[in-house]
């Protein structure tokens, strides 16, 4: 093979190592509903997918998860009414199909560069009796000054309804477009009130929160966190997830969890393409 030439920075941006490369997977998406969906990003700064999933596929994602909510959150933000699933693909394989759903990644491919990561996926569950979380953007934590594109992006889920009661996820449309600024009582918060199988997908610059339960019913979520491919993610994946359940997983959610480099150099172990520490 003959040696990559590297003259110029934009060379570097290349794969010089040349050898896995990006993994290219054709999406099983209708590529009109993408630019819709994209287009109501760019507006609203969220989509919603009303009946994403079926009410098989929710009963079972949820048989699947129920038993791993255990722990209450350790604060406010978590929250002390609620649970959260963390480090789930080791935990169960019900959910790897959802944190690649064709839908939501073929958003991910318009707004981030090629191998960006998962940065987090939690179930969350809110009991009855919790009060609203405080209203946040998602990617706040990157010291990077808005406005700006997001670095992060996030699907919720829904595997109960949500309803205004129960704790819809509250959303606060347009913010995404906001530079350093906070909400106040005169912006206007709105709930994502849709029936369970539906999810929502926003930026990480998008202000939202988990609503209040004043309900006697848990309000059952799956959110799968992303990140662009040179951030750090928030869940260690590489060292959450066991190599022996790293090896069983589809290759897209291998290069999602880390196993994948930004070229040229972001990522590596010991100078090769980490996927390597698989064989
Ligand atoms: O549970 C929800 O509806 C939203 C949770 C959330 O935004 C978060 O934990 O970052
Ligand atoms: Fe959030």
């Amino acid at each position: 093979m003959t040696k990559p030439k590297v003259d110029s920075i934009d060379d570097l941006k290349k794969d010089i190592a040349g050898t896995k490369g990006f993994l290219k997977v054709e999406r099983d998406v209708d590529p009109d509903l993408v630019e819709a969906d994209w287009q109501c990003l760019q507006e609203h700064g969220y989509v919603m997918m009303k009946n994403l999933i079926t009410d098989a596929e929710v009963d079972a994602v949820k048989a699947a998860l129920t038993p791993l909510f255990d722990k209450l959150g350790r604060n406010e933000f978590e929250g002390v009414r609620t649970q959260r699933i963390y480090s789930t693909l080791a935990k169960t394989r019900a959910v790897d199909w959802l944190a690649t759903h064709p839908r939501i990644l073929a958003l991910l491919d318009k707004m981030f560069m090629p191998n960006y990561l998962l940065s987090q996926l939690l179930g969350i569950n809110i009991l009855p009796g919790e009060s609203a979380q405080y209203i946040h953007p998602d990617d706040g934590f990157y010291p990077v000054p808005r406005p700006r594109a997001p670095l992060g992006a996030a699907s919720i889920f829904a595997l109960d309804d949500f309803t205004q009661e129960n704790g819809a996820t509250q959303l606060i449309p347009k913010s995404h477009l906001w530079g350093e600024r906070k909400p106040t009582k005169d912006d206007k918060v709105i709930s994502a009130i849709m029936p369970k199988g539906s999810a929502i997908f926003y930026g990480g610059t998008f202000w939202h929160g988990g609503g209040a339960n004043t309900t006697d019913k848990p309000r059952m979520a799956l959110t799968a966190q992303y990140c662009e491919p040179w951030l750090r993610q928030q869940e260690n994946l590489m060292m959450a997830i066991p190599k022996d359940i790293v090896r069983e997983l589809d290759p897209q959610l291998q290069s999602l969890i880390g196993y994948s480099i930004l070229p040229p150099y972001i990522g590596m172990v010991n100078a090769v393409h980490p996927l390597r520490l698989l064989e």
